[in-house]
C-alpha cells in the first residue's frame, strides 16, 4: 500500500433547497422539500500538485426526527469540529477519515458526508470507479420504492400502481398504528402475490404491539423495518421471536459493532444499511461483511438522496451481501429534476451500476446554482466566508 497523499486545501458548505414531487409521509412527519447540505473537497496531490474536486452529500434531514442529527448542526459541527481535525492531519485518504474524527461521538452523517467527498476526489483522482474500488462485480441492481403514509387507502392504491406501472421490483410501505393492516392487505391484494413487499415503521410501535403485528404474517412480507425505538434491541429480539415476519432494522444500526450485537441478540433478522447512518460507506462496507459472515440479509436503505447519494448507494448495494433490493428509487421517484446530468433512472425495474470515476455522477452545475441557497468556504486556517 502507498502511503496517503492527499491535503485537504480548500472545502465548500453548499446548501440546496429541492422541492419533492409529492409530499412523503412517515410515522416521523411529512415532508415536502429536502434541505440538502453537500460538501465539496479540493484535495491536492504532493506530488503533481494539481487540485482535485469531489464531492459528498449530507442525509441528515432539517429536523432530528429519523434520528438525533439535523442538517443545521451537521454543519456546525462539521466547521466546528471535523473540519479543524481533518485540516491539522497530515496527508489522508478517505480510510483515514473515520479514524481520524473517532474521538467526537456521534454525528455519524456529518462525519460520512465528509468521508464521501474525500473517497469521491480520490476515485477521481487515481480514475476508478466507487465499484471498481469495492470489487463489486454486479452491473445492475434491483430497485424498490418507498411508499408513504397516504391520507385514504384510495390514493395508496393510486400512488402503488404508478410504481408498479414504473417497474419497482419492490415495494416497501410506510405504516403506523392506525395505518396498518388494511392498508397492507389492500396493497398486497392489488399487486398480487408474487411481488415483493415490505413495511416500515420508523419505531412508530411498542413492546406490546406484538400480537397485532403478527397479524401482518399472512400477507407473507419480506420484513418489518425498525418497528420499535432506536434504542430497545432487547425488544426487537422479543418481537422477532413472536412474529413470523423477519424483522428488519435501521434506526437502530448505527455502527458495525452495534450491529454484531443486534444480531448475536437475535434483533436483526435482516439489515438495512445506510451509509450517512453508520458514519460512511466504509462502515457499511464493514456491517456488510459481517451480515454476511453471520448469513443476515442486506440491503441499502436511502434517505431521499440526490443524484450524488444514489449514484453511491447503487455502487454499495452492487456488493454480493446486498441480496434484497434497496431502496434506490429512480431520480424521478422524489425529484422533478436532479442536480446530475446522469440521475438515476430504471430500467426492467433495475439501476444501471455506475462505471464512472468518482462515486459515479456528474454535476448539472447550471442547474446547482439554481437550487443552492447558501455557500460557506473554509479554509485550512478554519477561517469560514460566505461565497
Ligand atoms: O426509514 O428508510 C427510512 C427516508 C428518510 C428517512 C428514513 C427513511 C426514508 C425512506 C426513503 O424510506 C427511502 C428512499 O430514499 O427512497
Ligand atoms: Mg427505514
Amino acid at each position: 500500500m502507498n502511503a496517503p497523499r492527499w491535503t485537504i486545501e480548500h472545502v465548500e458548505l453548499r446548501r440546496i433547497a429541492m422541492p419533492l414531487v409529492a409530499p412523503f409521509r412517515t410515522s416521523f412527519g411529512s415532508q415536502t422539500e429536502r434541505d440538502i447540505l453537500l460538501v465539496r473537497v479540493e484535495l491536492s496531490d504532493g506530488d503533481r500538485g494539481d487540485a482535485v474536486e469531489g464531492w459528498g452529500e449530507c442525509v441528515a434531514l432539517s429536523e432530528p426526527s429519523y434520528s438525533p442529527e439535523y442538517v443545521d448542526g451537521a454543519q456546525h459541527v462539521m466547521i466546528h469540529h471535523l473540519l479543524p481535525r481533518l485540516f491539522s492531519a497530515g496527508p489522508l485518504e478517505a480510510a483515514d477519515v473515520a479514524p481520524l474524527l473517532a474521538k467526537l461521538h456521534g454525528h455519524p452523517m456529518a462525519k460520512a458526508a465528509l468521508e464521501m467527498a474525500v473517497l469521491d476526489a480520490q476515485l477521481r483522482a487515481t480514475d476508478q470507479s466507487f465499484a471498481a474500488f469495492l470489487g463489486a462485480e454486479r452491473t445492475t441492481i434491483p430497485s424498490g420504492v418507498s411508499v408513504g403514509i397516504h391520507d385514504s387507502t384510495d390514493e395508496l392504491l393510486a400512488a402503488v400502481q404508478g410504481y408498479v406501472d414504473d417497474g419497482y421490483v419492490r415495494i416497501k410501505l410506510k405504516i403506523e398504528p392506525g395505518s396498518d393492516i388494511e392498508q397492507v392487505a389492500a396493497v398486497r391484494d392489488l399487486i398480487g402475490p408474487d411481488t415483493p413487499f415490505q413495511v416500515d415503521a420508523n419505531t412508530a410501535y411498542r413492546r406490546t404491539d406484538g400480537a397485532h403485528l403478527s397479524r401482518l404474517d399472512e400477507f407473507d412480507l419480506l420484513l418489518i423495518e425498525q418497528p420499535l425505538p432506536e434504542d430497545d434491541i432487547i425488544g426487537h429480539a422479543r418481537l422477532a421471536a413472536e412474529v413470523d415476519t423477519p424483522i428488519c432494522l435501521d434506526e437502530s444500526l448505527v455502527s458495525a459493532a452495534g450491529t454484531a450485537d443486534a444480531i448475536e441478540l437475535g434483533a436483526c433478522e435482516i439489515a438495512n444499511i445506510k451509509p450517512g447512518r453508520v458514519g460512511g460507506y466504509l462502515e457499511a462496507v464493514r456491517i456488510h461483511d459481517l451480515c454476511v459472515a453471520r448469513k443476515i440479509p442486506v440491503w441499502c436503505g436511502g434517505m431521499l438522496e440526490t443524484g450524488i447519494g444514489r449514484a453511491a448507494n447503487a455502487a454499495l448495494a452492487a456488493l454480493p451481501g446486498f441480496t434484497l433490493p434497496g431502496d434506490i428509487s429512480a431520480s424521478t421517484r422524489f425529484y422533478a429534476r436532479d442536480i446530475v446530468t446522469d440521475p438515476i433512472t430504471i430500467t426492467d425495474g433495475h439501476v444501471a451500476v455506475p462505471t464512472t470515476a468518482g462515486l459515479g455522477f456528474d454535476l448539472d452545475r447550471p442547474f446547482l446554482d439554481e437550487v443552492t441557497t447558501g455557500r460557506l468556504a473554509i479554509d485550512r486556517r478554519g477561517t469560514v466566508s460566505t461565497l
